[in-house]
């Protein structure tokens, strides 16, 4: 560990700039404070010993989940305090339709929580982290009064609209969700200023898949700090795998996964504050650090899982334990267990751990082994730089055995395999990024990132798809890191990865683009809804200052 512990200071939105002397003595209590994690930034592999009890004082390295060569945050008006991890994992709030329908209010406000032993101030909503968890079914109208009860802008509008800005305006998206993009829908080109309430109204379809969603603000200027600073929650469409007895059995658990960064003043008011990719960060599960799951010996339950996080990626590892994926991004898989999607090296590393990304949601089954205690963990994964990793999570297995079983065979797939002869049309979409030539004095501002060689402008429509087309699009990444696509309003099928054929294609909304000229090939129905909407990077610091496109299906 460094002496010279970086300081953040100065880091946020120009707020007061601590003295010299408040700043040392800081310095001095970080550093006893950190003689406990003297192995900081070690890489952490998963240990083939169960691991400490639950319950054990804050003093193991692995907790914090620092990049190689960083510290924990120099703080000024943050006082880290001991905390004691361990504690019961906490699921969001539960808001259920009701007679086919749910009407609900969001509330966009600061709030202060305690993470980790951070007491830090941040943008929620209802003043929860994460926020409620909405649940209905196909066919359900969500009705929601969206409150933005954020402080006014004091910024005005830049010139350059893929720079930061306006970080109290918003807007409301659905993630992975087949739904009008238009209107008071799903509609991201919506801001939605502070002082003011909104009205949002969504008619699911009655063929909807059902299964993991989420929401999360996506105004473009402000999404990724509000998203970083823990505004999302999931949506759940039930009705997936309710004729399959051992799932339908199984204890659910929504877990949702993030990244907690902040300044020294345990805030997030600038893409400082998230954009290096050696920036002191640590993973949270519903809000949590290090939370205890805990299931009984033999019992089978279902974990939706979400990625939640803006811009690292998370290779997830259950000690002792298979995770069982039957549901990725909302979308029932043929089988159980279908083979890890190989976008790098990574499941040569581990065949037994499984990549989720940001935007990305996994529904897993698993079964509780003998009694004892595993951690559920962030492996070391290459990105283009080392994705942050260590401890999530701790499950204890303990109490009488509760025999479960796993199901043999999972309903047929919800939607159709896209086949030669459907396809109207080919595109190919190309990630880039130019980097300053000095990278270890980098800035986020020295920084471009393109599609098709273009930065983000919402008056250009980039990409104009017929109402019915069915399309094979190939998406390049030039870049020396890897990017997240994501595209709004209709799920595609995965058909390759490299230009290699997936033995079993697979339905997402969000994939990882490999690095270096790797490229992933899809298809897609383009259904039911006209209108503009967004394809983009997952890594939203890469969204936020251009990685964008406008897309606008149309009826001829
Ligand atoms: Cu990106």
């Amino acid at each position: 560990m460094s002496e010279d512990l970086q300081t953040q200071a100065g880091n946020g939105a120009g707020g007061p700039r601590a003295t010299e002397s408040t700043v040392r003595e800081e310095r001095l209590s970080r550093r006893r404070f950190l003689t406990a994690s003297a192995t900081i930034g070690a890489v952490l592999a998963l240990p083939a010993t169960p691991a400490a009890p639950a319950g054990s004082a804050t003093t193991d390295a692995d907790l914090y989940m620092c990049m190689p060569g960083s510290a924990e945050p120099d703080t000024i008006g943050v006082q880290p305090a001991a905390f004691t991890e361990g504690a019961p994992l906490l699921e969001p709030e539960v808001r259920r339709a009701v007679n086919g329908e749910l009407r609900t209010t969001l509330r966009c406000q600061y709030a202060y929580k305690d993470i980790g032993g951070y007491q830090l101030y941040l943008r929620t909503y209802e003043a929860a982290i994460s926020g409620p968890t909405l649940r209905l079914r196909r066919g359900d109208k969500l009705r929601i009064r969206m409150v933005n009860d954020l402080p006014p802008n004091r910024d005005p509008m830049p010139a350059d609209i893929d720079q930061v800005h306006h970080l109290n305006t918003t807007n409301f998206h659905f993630h992975g969700s087949h739904i009008s993009p238009s209107g008071i829908s799903d509609n991201v080109l919506r801001a939605m200023e502070p002082g003011r309430r909104y009205d949002i109204e969504i008619a699911i379809p009655d063929d909807h898949t059902a299964g993991t969603y989420w929401y999360h603000p996506h105004n473009h200027g402000a999404a990724d700090i509000q998203v970083a600073s823990g505004m999302a929650g999931m949506i759940i469409i039930d009705g997936d795998f309710d004729g399959v007895p051992e799932i339908a059995a199984a204890r659910e658990r929504v877990m949702v996964l993030s990244t907690v960064a902040f300044d020294a003043f345990g805030m997030i008011e600038s893409l400082d504050t998230l954009f290096p990719e050696h920036a002191v960060r640590f993973q949270t599960l519903n809000g949590q650090r290090a939370p205890t799951i805990d299931m009984r010996p033999g019992e089978v339950q279902r974990w939706r899982m979400l990625h939640a996080g803006n811009q690292d990626d998370i290779f997830l590892g259950l000690q002792g334990h298979k995770l069982h994926p039957i549901a990725r991004d909302g979308i029932a898989l043929a089988r159980m267990d279908q083979p890890e999607i190989r976008t790098g090296d990574h499941v040569r590393d581990d065949p037994t751990a499984i990549l989720i990304v940001p935007g990305q949601r996994i529904d897993f089954l698993v079964q509780a082994g003998a009694p004892g205690t595993y951690e559920l963990r962030a492996l070391p994964y290459d990105q283009g730089y080392t994705a942050p990793h260590g401890l999530i999570a701790r499950l204890v297995v303990s109490g009488e055995p509760l025999p479960m079983k796993l199901p043999e065979k999972l309903p047929p797939p919800p939607l159709a395999t896209i086949r030669d002869e459907e396809i109207t049309g080919h595109r190919r979409v190309t990630f880039s990024s130019t980097a300053p030539e000095a990278p270890d004095t980098e800035h986020w501002q020295e920084y471009k990132f393109y599609i098709d060689g273009k930065r983000f402008d919402m008056n250009r429509v980039d990409q104009r798809v017929r109402l019915g087309a069915v399309e094979e699009w190939e998406i390049v990444n030039t870049h020396f890191d890897d990017h997240i696509f994501h595209i709004h309003t209709n799920p595609f099928q995965l058909i390759k990865v490299n230009g290699q054929p997936l033995a079993e294609p697979v339905w997402l909304d969000t994939v990882t683009v490999p690095r270096q000229g790797g490229s992933v090939t899809f298809r897609s129905r383009f259904l039911d809804f006209t209108g503009r909407f967004v394809l983009h990077c997952h890594m939203m610091n890469h969204e936020e200052v251009g990685m964008m496109q406008i897309v606008e299906v149309y009826k001829p």
